[in-house]
């Protein structure tokens, strides 16, 4: 069975909580489960992790390599910063979907810039939470 790692980069712990009308009223353990019930349906494991700390995020994406078939990764603000991110991707060569739910090229010019979109096969953004979803199935059809 395939096992794709979710990732979530800084202040998406407070999905659901803040700022409703930018980013929705799902939460992050909303998107989990919806993440869990498709990934039975994929036949597929999922493993979910959050971390607002720059250099988790790296060890979390090394230590995925030989553990995880696949990325789905939104890195938040990260994204637009982070070569160290983007450089651990790159090195670990599995396989990343860059996810954000909103539509970054339509916000704040910083936010045109992903990092993270130079090491990725493909990027999914604007849909809201569905774009996890949507993410999965792109990633296995990358995979299989
Ligand atoms: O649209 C996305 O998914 C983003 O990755 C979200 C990041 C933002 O910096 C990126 O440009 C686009 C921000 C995540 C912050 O999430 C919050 C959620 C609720 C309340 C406050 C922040």
């Amino acid at each position: 069975m395939k096992s794709i790692l979710i990732l979530n980069g800084p202040n998406l712990n407070l999905l659901g909580h803040r700022e409703p009308e930018v980013y929705g009223t799902d939460t992050l353990d909303d998107i989990e489960k919806t993440c869990m019930l498709k990934a039975l349906n994929l036949d597929v494991g999922i493993t979910f992790s959050q971390s607002n700390i720059e250099g988790e995020l790296v060890d979390i994406i090394q230590a995925s390599m030989n553990k995880h078939d696949g990325i789905i990764l939104n890195a938040g603000a990260y994204t637009h910063t982070s070569i160290a991110i983007m450089d651990a991707i790159i090195a670990t060569q599995v396989p990343t979907v860059e996810v954000h739910i909103t539509n970054i090229y339509r916000r704040e010019n910083f936010r045109h810039v992903s990092y993270v979109g130079r090491a990725a096969i493909g990027q999914i953004c604007g849909f809201g939470i569905a774009g996890y979803s949507l993410a999965l199935d792109a990633i296995m059809e990358e995979i299989s």
